[in-house]
């Protein structure tokens, strides 16, 4: 079945190019996206910016079905960072009512697919509107065991370190912990993606070939894939490729 989706899709990309997805090989366990190119998308149209990001939020429901499809574990899709702030209101209220309109059409269906839904960063700043579709949508799926689904939203990673630390000196402080027990298991206990693995692969679209302040502790070791192909212009069929390529990569490992 899996393999009849990868042959599909695969022909589809590249009729003449040998690009084949093996459904049987290596599947990262976690995929980490940079969402990046809504505004490009929206501004090469002559439409408001919203629109690109609207447009965005249709491939991640895309995105997500092709990653369940193929059996990866954990998604974390970078939706809004600490720096997104400055951006105009009227953009940051839009963003702030996405996961509601996400979770209004796309819950249920998620539910079913036994998806876990799990918000990464700090939930401080976020409205309460945002904040409790969020937590609803946590609860609602907090049992499921299939793909669990991180959305980083108000995320920004010296930020995320600079907490972790803060916590740890206060625990050393009250003398709850020593400074001989500190190492990097202890520090991934403070991060917010305390329960979840690294990540295995990172895609980054729209041609910036940075990390921009994301998960830097977690990339320590993930292989990294860029493409020009801005967001809302994304595919399964490149989702698939970046994949395809992960595969490669890890087999050349192998090899030695
Ligand atoms: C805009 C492209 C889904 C990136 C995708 C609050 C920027 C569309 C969500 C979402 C955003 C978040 C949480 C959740 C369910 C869905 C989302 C934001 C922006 C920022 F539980 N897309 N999306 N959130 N964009």
């Amino acid at each position: 079945m899996l393999e009849h989706l990868a042959r599909k899709w695969s022909r589809k990309e590249k009729p003449t190019e040998a690009f084949e997805l093996d459904v049987t090989g290596q599947i990262p366990k976690h995929v980490a996206v940079i969402m990046d190119g809504n505004g490009r998308w929206a501004k090469m149209r002559s439409l408001p910016r919203v629109a690109g990001h609207r447009a965005g939020m249709k491939t991640v429901k895309e995105i997500v079905k092709a990653a369940d499809a193929i059996g990866i574990q954990y998604m974390t899709m970078y939706a809004f960072s600490t720096e997104n702030w400055k951006r105009p209101r009227e953009e940051v209220d839009f963003l702030m009512k996405l996961p509601q309109e996400f979770l209004s059409t796309e819950l249920d269906e998620l539910v079913e697919r036994n998806v876990r839904i799990c918000m990464v960063g700090s939930k401080d700043e976020l409205p309460d509107h945002t904040l409790e579709a969020l937590e609803k949508a946590e609860e609602r799926t907090r049992d499921n065991t299939g793909l669990q689904l991180n959305f980083a939203l108000n995320y920004g990673s010296r930020k995320e370190i600079v907490k972790a630390v803060a916590e740890i000196a206060a625990r050393i402080q009250a003398g709850e912990l020593e400074p001989e027990q500190l190492d990097e298991q202890v520090i991934n206990r403070y991060l917010y993606t305390r329960d979840i693995p690294d990540p295995d692969l990172l895609i980054r679209t729209s041609g910036e070939i940075r990390l921009s302040n994301f998960m830097l502790w977690q990339l320590a070791y993930t292989e990294l894939w860029f493409t020009d192909v801005l967001w809302p212009d994304f595919t399964q069929e490149h989702f698939y490729q970046a994949i395809a390529e992960y595969q490669g990569r890890a087999r050349r490992y192998g090899a030695v």
